[in-house]
This record gives C-alpha cells, sequence and structure tokens, in this order.
C-alpha cells in the first residue's frame, strides 16, 4: 500500500509530452504525474492516478499547461573568460575561422582570458549564462574543459564546472576537453602536447574526480585522427566513455574513431560519410547537431540527417555555447534552427534535447516523462509541443522543476 506521505509533487491538469517510446510525442491530455524521492512514481491519465497522490506535499495544476522532461543540453563549452565580439566583427569583415584561428586567435584568444581568470571569476561569468539556458528549461547541461590548456587552468575549468551544478542544484555532466587547440607553449610540437595529456593531465583530472567523459577537436587546424585515438585509448583504459567534435570543417573520419571506441556521441557530423554513419550506428553512438555553430560559421553542408534516420542512429540537438563559433544560450533557440537549417520535425528536435541528449552523455535516468526516471519536468506556457521549436524566444517557459522540486 502507498502511504499519503510518499508523495511529494503532483501535477494535475497538464498536457503532458511524455516521449514515451521511440516515435512520436506520447501526447496525453488531462494527464497527470505524481513523483516521490525525486523521480517520478506515476505518469498517465489523471482518471488513473492513485488517490493518494493528490494528498502529495505540493499539488500543481498546470491548468492545462504542456509538460515536457526539462531540457538537456549536451554539449556546451559554458565556462570561458572573455569573449570573441572582435572576432565576430573581423568575421563579418570577411576573414575566416581558421584564418583568425591560425593568426593566434580563436580558442588560442580564450585560453589566454581564461588562464588570467580566477576560480571565482569564471564561476561568476559562467552563472548568467548557465541561468539562461534554464529559463529555456534546461536541468542537464554538459560542459567541457579546453579553454585552459595547461594543468592547472584545465583542473580549474572543470572544478568551476562542477561548482555551477552544485549553485544552481541542476546537474553538470563534466567533459575533459585538453585536445581542444594546440597551446603556445607546445607549438610544433603537438605529440608532446597529446603525451602530456595521457601520461598527467587526463590522469590527475580523472583522480580528483573531475571528468565524466573525454572529448577532442579532431580536425585539420586541431588534431588528428591518430592522437585523438591516443586520447581515447587513455580515456577507456581510466573507465571513462569518449566523445567526439567530429567532421564539422572535413570528413577525417571522426564520427567512425569516436564509434571504435564505444563513444557516447559524434558532435557536429556536418561531413560525416556513409561509413561513419554506419559505425555509429553499429556501436549505439549519438549524432549532436549543432545549428548554432552551423549558423554562425555560415556554414553550408548539412549533417545527413536522412541517413541518420535511415540507419537508426539518434539525433540529439545541442548549443554548443561558445565564445567562438556558437554564442548561443537558448536551447530552444537551437532546437528551432535544427529544424530550420537541417529539416528536423520539432518532435525530433524535442526527442533531441530530451532522451536522446540524456543517451549522448550516458544518462539513462532522464529525458522522459515515465516511472522510475527522474523528475525534471518542464511546464511550458505553450498549447502544442511544435511551439517550442516554433517561437525564436520569448518567455515560454513556466516552471523547472527539478528532482521534483520546482527551482524556477
Ligand atoms: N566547438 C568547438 O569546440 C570548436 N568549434 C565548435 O563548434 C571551437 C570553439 C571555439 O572557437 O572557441
Ligand atoms: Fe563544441
Amino acid at each position: 500500500m502507498t502511504s499519503a506521505a510518499a508523495f511529494d509533487l503532483c501535477l494535475i491538469n497538464a498536457r503532458l509530452a511524455t516521449l514515451e517510446g521511440e516515435s512520436g510525442y506520447g501526447l496525453l491530455e488531462d494527464g497527470a504525474v505524481a513523483c516521490r524521492g525525486g523521480r517520478i512514481a506515476f505518469a498517465g491519465l489523471r482518471s488513473a492516478l492513485p488517490d493518494a497522490a493528490l494528498t502529495a506535499h505540493n499539488v500543481l495544476d498546470c491548468g492545462g499547461a504542456l509538460v515536457t522532461p526539462a531540457l538537456i543540453d549536451c554539449h556546451t563549452h559554458l565556462v570561458f573568460g572573455g569573449d570573441r565580439a572582435g572576432e565576430f566583427e573581423q568575421r563579418l569583415n570577411g576573414a575566416s575561422y581558421e584564418e583568425i584561428a591560425r593568426a593566434g586567435g580563436g580558442i588560442a584568444s580564450s585560453m589566454r582570458a581564461t588562464r588570467a581568470a580566477s576560480e571565482d571569476d569564471l564561476l561568476a561569468l559562467a552563472l548568467p549564462r548557465a541561468r539562461a539556458l534554464m529559463r529555456d528549461g534546461v536541468a542537464t547541461l554538459e560542459i567541457k574543459s579546453g579553454y585552459g590548456l595547461d594543468h592547472d587552468s584545465e583542473l580549474r575549468m572543470l572544478r568551476v564546472a562542477r561548482r555551477l551544478g552544485q549553485v544552481l542544484g541542476i546537474t553538470v555532466k563534466t567533459t575533459f576537453l585538453a585536445a581542444h587547440a594546440l597551446p603556445p607553449e607546445y607549438a610544433g610540437r603537438a605529440d608532446d602536447y597529446i603525451a602530456f595529456i595521457c601520461d598527467e593531465l587526463l590522469p590527475a583530472a580523472a583522480a580528483q574526480g573531475l571528468v565524466d567523459a573525454v572529448d577532442a577537436f579532431c580536425e585539420r587546424i586541431a588534431f588528428s585522427p591518430k592522437q585523438t585515438a591516443r586520447v581515447f585509448s587513455t580515456a577507456r583504459a581510466l573507465g571513462l566513455p569518449v566523445k567526439l567534435h567530429a567532421d564539422q570543417l572535413g570528413d577525417s573520419g571522426g564520427a567512425a574513431l569516436v564509434a571504435r571506441f564505444d563513444g557516447l556521441s559524434a558532435d557536429h557530423v556536418e561531413y560525416t560519410s556513409e561509413d561513419g554513419v554506419r559505425a555509429m550506428a553499429n556501436r549505439g553512438t549519438v549524432a549532436v547537431l549543432l545549428p548554432g555553430a552551423f549558423l554562425c560559421l555560415r556554414e553550408t553542408r548539412q549533417p545527413p540527417v536522412d541517413r541518420f534516420r535511415v540507419h537508426g542512429v539518434p539525433m540529439a540537438v545541442a548549443t554548443d555555447a561558445n565564445p567562438g563559433t556558437s554564442p548561443l544560450l537558448s536551447l530552444r533557440l537551437a532546437m528551432a534552427l535544427a529544424c530550420i537549417q537541417f529539416r528536423l520535425t520539432p518532435e525530433e528536435a524535442l526527442r533531441g534535447a530530451t532522451c536522446h541528449a540524456a543517451r549522448a552523455l550516458g544518462l539513462p535516468d532522464r529525458g522522459r516523462i515515465v516511472p522510475g526516471l527522474r523528475a525534471d519536468l518542464a511546464l511550458w506556457n505553450v498549447g502544442q509541443p511544435a511551439e517550442l521549436c516554433y517561437w525564436l524566444g520569448g518567455d515560454l517557459l513556466q516552471k523547472l522543476i527539478v528532482s521534483g522540486r520546482c527551482i524556477g
């Protein structure tokens, strides 16, 4: 028997998009959700709600509002010093991203500002960015290192990411991305930098419990597939999952490479070949689409969305929030852009920012409104789910519920 006190939160009069099953919104009119101990204990029609749920500590009449799983931003670089608005202006004047990077700007510019910033500075800078994402329904967030590029600064970035999660009461997953760019002290010695990452930096960060996954930037302007593979071998030996910035600026075989290491995700993937798609399908690697970077770099090469569909590769959508190529602080806008630029359906975009994003982070405990999963929920001031992708901007979020507690 269920005791009355067992339920902490009960939502009634809700329009639920449960995302149960592999397709469709899983829409339930006149739905209800009951939560216990931070988890979903019941989700279904109001008529099937156990009576005891109505004596929950907090009973919320949603007034017909749409309720979805809280959103999950599975690819961000939210912790950094400075900004690159000047480079934005240079690009508008005709300079390319690669030219700026080769001239010492780009990631190296963010590295200098990040190295100069204290842990508290970086936290103070990242907090409003994370709050902006939360105003769009985000309750789980991935944050990468990769603007420190030395021992102390990389660890500092990861500590800031962990602190952000604690301060805001949301889940932050940290990703180690020291193989993001070559720092100036290793100029001309990329293999030595990779050796330093594998022999010292990654083991140290992992030993301090600061790493949930390992990423690299595998592109002609960054690291080679061979160097990336070395970082991945070290990660797997340490028991850490991997993911990759893959095939964004050209086809370097990155998607197939990360799949070979049973990677959680291959991200960007504009230039991924049919072989890459097949490799991802075989290993269950998620394709993370990042339409903000595509927009800001005025890219024209489309990710192979149809091939992902045909081969059953789940597609996630994320902001890639970063100071260089995607200063985007709205996951809803990323979803809209994925629809407009990549022709995802609004349903695919919503799955991309919930259940498929959860999978890209190795978090099977969230992303759908199903009993047993975490009670991370978003209440929206909209009538139908497609509106989440249709409105560009606007304050659509009514309430964010994290682990069964209303936090905004
Ligand atoms: N994500 C990245 O890490 C790089 N591009 C991308 O989409 C570089 C980000 C940067 O220029 O700071
Ligand atoms: Fe990125």
